[in-house]
């Protein structure tokens, strides 16, 4: 339950400014985001932080953890999962934020490319995967697709190049890929896990994916609505036509192609050799305070 009295219904902050969700106000949360999905991980990245200046834990299971990284105000935000959690996430920020965003996704993902377990996929664009509900219920499937596809949408180009130049130095060239990334509404049926416990009819669709963007490399859950999100910030701040430039690194945790899934112990070592890469990449992206909160001494 939420501590404190929420003072509008419309945009729900909390007598102290405070998001409903993600429970954080202005001066606790920096303009350079990178946001997982696993709270464990997010306290692994945060390890790498030189300072920790504020911790918060939401209700809801968001955690924001920000500090400073070589000499810039940084936050590190664990969301869970799935596209509404990052939708609550990137407009709660964006809510208690001044000045333009920087976020990097940096999460897991099963491979439907070369890229094996403990590989990472850098987004280029994500493009979105939903199940359509309709498609289950009407008695004449004619004409009809199971799933949707949504049309992808571009990372940032400058923050993309600076994670995945830092990535590949950090991890070595050939154990980093980049493609376009599926967003799914679930691990399972709409990212094409076969099972006879529900009616799924996603047989075919790891081909038509591949039929239909030749450079898709992964499967997840968020990046599609980081990427469409930042896509229709709006640009009130400065020349920036939007506020939030978004990008997304991938650890490959499931190989879709060859069945394999990633020990903790690798996952836990692919996460901590590339965190520092992906948070250079922030403060090399937005190397400067301007338009930055004063996060430092203020939290
Ligand atoms: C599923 O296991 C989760 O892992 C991936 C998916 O997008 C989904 O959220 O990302 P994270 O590891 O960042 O949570
Ligand atoms: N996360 C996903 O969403 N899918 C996978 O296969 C692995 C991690």
């Amino acid at each position: 339950m939420p501590t404190e009295q929420i003072i509008s219904a419309n945009k729900p902050l909390s007598v102290n400014g405070r998001t409903y969700h993600v429970e954080t106000r202005w001066g606790e949360v920096s303009n350079r985001i990178l946001t997982v999905g696993d709270p464990q991980r997010a306290r692994v990245v945060a390890e790498f932080l030189d300072k920790i200046l504020f911790e918060h834990s939401s209700h809801r299971g968001f955690l924001t953890i920000t500090g400073m990284y070589k000499g810039l105000p940084v936050s590190v935000v664990a969301i869970g999962m799935g596209l509404s959690m990052m939708d609550f996430f990137v407009r709660e920020s964006r809510m208690v934020i001044k000045g333009p965003m920087s976020i990097v996704r940096f999460g897991s993902c099963g491979s439907i490319c070369q890229a094996s377990i403990g590989d990472i996929i850098v987004a280029k664009r994500a493009f979105g995967i939903g199940r359509n509900f309709d498609y289950f219920d009407d008695q004449d499937k004619q004409g009809k697709e199971p799933y949707i596809f949504w049309k992808p949408v571009d990372a940032d180009e400058k923050l993309t190049a600076a994670v995945e130049n830092n990535l590949k130095k950090a991890v070595g060239t050939g154990h980093v890929f980049e493609g376009a990334v599926g967003s799914a509404d679930s691990f399972y049926g709409s990212q094409g896990r076969l099972g006879d416990d529900f009616y799924d009819a996603n047989d075919c669709l790891l081909d038509r994916v591949h039929r239909e963007y030749d450079d898709a490399a992964a499967l997840e859950m968020e990046s599609h609505m980081l990427f469409h999100l930042a896509s229709v910030s709006s640009g009130k701040f400065g020349q920036d036509p939007k506020s939030i430039r978004a990008a997304c690194a991938l650890v490959v945790f499931a190989d879709r192609t060859g069945n394999r899934f990633i020990d903790p112990e690798m996952s836990k070592r692919m996460i901590e050799i590339a965190a520092r890469a992906v948070l250079d990449a922030l403060v090399q992206d937005m190397p400067s305070q301007d338009g930055l909160h004063p996060a430092a001494g203020s939290v």
